[in-house]
């Protein structure tokens, strides 16, 4: 028999709905069934503005791709991935208070302070292990506590969750995605008494009272209902939403065909996946938590099976797509092709320019090309003279951070690395790929490019029982369905990257404050 399930995945640049149909010889294809766009919206307040989320195209969006799936047949489950830390607040009647607001939006720093006045950073990862950044949910829900709806709140629903609760009229939160809170023990894989009682009795947020019951990855949540329209399973009845690992990343690494491609049987892989953000890392069974760790900001999210995500956020395609952006409202609305992009990159001057993609003046949307510019003048870098050399700086740079996560998630771990998977848009990536391989002078085995869709299916399959095993079981699956590209570490390459990385690092000039 074959089975057919939806998988829901919300990017940070689109939504889609893709439907998985698993054959009976155990090989899984994927379609596209509607694609919609996504972007923080700058909306003004009295003193400012926020960068928030529409969140109600974003259900529209499902809503038409649900109906699209309907309509080819039967769907045997449904689940959604989307970004992490972001959330909708509810009221008692479980209303949405606001449109959530998006990580982009610069408006934790007082709220940072006082969460690490009273537990500094040092104690707070020793009991989350997840790396600061300003937007953490935790911060952010400390800044809401200022605001006039803190006083109709009585519910916080991640993304997935909340888009969950409105097509099955249950809350829940579901646990890969609730490690991006900064609420989580990642050893007990429970909200952690200790920051939530410091948060309620320290700082007078009463988020313990907010929070769903958390469940893990595979959780059947309940049957969907889509108003007009009906979506059935083979056998007729309702189709059930399924929680899967529902942070995008999670099911990514869910979908890395890594099973026994290494060369040394005692090495993990290492994964990169690559899109809007790149996250890099690799996959352990308990958390890392070590001050050294801290330092470094590495993170350790929860994933599928008990699994733990050690891995590092690092600056992804954003820069880049903010350039082509930019470019876009210059050229008059001409979206430059991408068959022009990658030919641009790879005829630009090689390790011209590079840049720390992960320096803060990156993370806000807007015009990247002069941030660029002021970075390289700070560091003594040329500044790049034309489209091709920001875009081929852009790749370079990206790469260096790559190799310096995977380096240090190898020593802070302990692990040996035998392969580097690339999962996302950035495995289509070529130029992106080799220079990877050469870097880090190791393999690079690139694709899924769907690899969020693709762990956000297999978890439903196995759910309605139609896979069966733990994490390597799911993992072949996509080794027999998807073909991958493969890259080789060009030799000699690596000492290149060592002088690349030390440009980065200790730039002839220092930074300006
Ligand atoms: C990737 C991602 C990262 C998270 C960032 C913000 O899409 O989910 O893992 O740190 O978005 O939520």
């Amino acid at each position: 028999m074959t089975w057919t399930v939806a998988a829901i995945d919300l990017g940070a640049s689109s939504g889609r709905v893709l439907i998985g149909t698993l054959s009976a010889d155990g090989v899984l294809t994927v379609d596209e069934c509607s694609r919609f766009p996504n972007a923080p919206v700058r909306v003004p307040f009295d003193s400012g503005d926020d960068l928030q989320w529409d969140v109600l195209s974003l259900w529209e969006g499902i809503r038409a791709g649900l109906r699209e799936a309907a309509r080819r047949g039967p769907v045997d489950a449904v689940g959604i991935d989307t970004w992490g830390v972001d959330y909708g607040l509810l009221d008692a009647d479980g209303r949405l208070l606001g449109n959530p607001m998006s990580y982009r939006s610069e408006r934790t720093a007082t709220a940072v302070e006082r969460v690490h006045s009273a537990l500094p950073p040092e104690e707070l990862y020793a009991l989350n292990g997840i790396q600061f950044q300003p937007f953490n949910t935790m911060f952010q829900l400390v800044a809401d506590t200022c605001l006039a709806r803190d006083a109709l709140t009585r519910q916080m629903l991640l993304i997935p969750d909340l888009l969950g609760y409105w097509l099955t009229g249950q809350r829940i939160c579901e646990v890969s995605n609730a490690s991006t809170t900064g609420l989580i023990d990642p050893a007990t894989r429970r909200w952690s008494p200790r920051i939530l009682t410091t948060l309620r009795e320290g700082l007078h947020a009463d988020v313990p009272a907010i929070l769903p019951p958390l469940v893990e990855p595979g959780t059947v949540v309940g049957p969907v209902h889509l108003g007009s329209v009906d979506l059935r399973t083979h056998t007729g009845a309702p189709s059930p939403l399924i929680a899967v690992a529902s942070h995008d990343t999670a099911s990514a690494v869910v979908a890395v065909p890594a099973t026994h491609d290494h060369s040394d049987p005692g090495a993990t892989f290492g994964f990169i996946s690559s899109g809007t953000w790149s996250l890099v890392g690799v996959e352990l069974d308990a958390p890392v938590r070590t001050p050294a760790s801290r330092r470094a900001n590495f993170t350790n999210e929860l994933g599928l099976d008990g699994t733990v995500r050690y891995l590092k956020n690092i600056t992804g395609m954003w820069v880049q797509q903010e350039c082509l952006r930019q470019w876009r409202d210059e050229d008059a609305g001409r979206q430059m092709p991408w068959p022009e992009v990658t030919a641009e990159t790879e005829a630009a001057t090689p390790m011209r320019t590079l840049f720390d993609v992960n320096d803060p003046v990156f993370a806000a949307p807007g015009v990247m090309t002069t941030r660029i510019d002021e970075w390289a003048e700070r560091a003594g870098e040329p500044i790049p003279r034309h489209r091709g050399e920001y875009l081929r700086s852009i790749t370079e740079s990206l790469v260096v951070a790559y190799r310096r996560a995977l380096r240090e998630a190898t020593r802070l771990s302990g692990s040996a690395i035998g392969a580097v998977h690339v999962v996302g848009g950035g495995s289509k990536n070529r130029l992106l790929c080799q220079l990877t391989a050469d870097a880090t002078g190791l393999p690079v085995v690139a694709g899924p490019v769907e690899g969020t869709a693709v762990g956000n299916m297999l978890v439903q399959l196995r759910a309605i029982g139609a896979l069966r095993g733990g994490l390597d079981a799911l993992r072949l699956v996509v080794e027999r369905s998807v073909e991958t590209d493969h890259y080789a570490p060009t030799p000699g390459a690596e000492v290149l990257w060592d002088e690349a990385e030390r440009r980065v690092l200790n730039p002839r000039r220092t930074p300006a404050a």
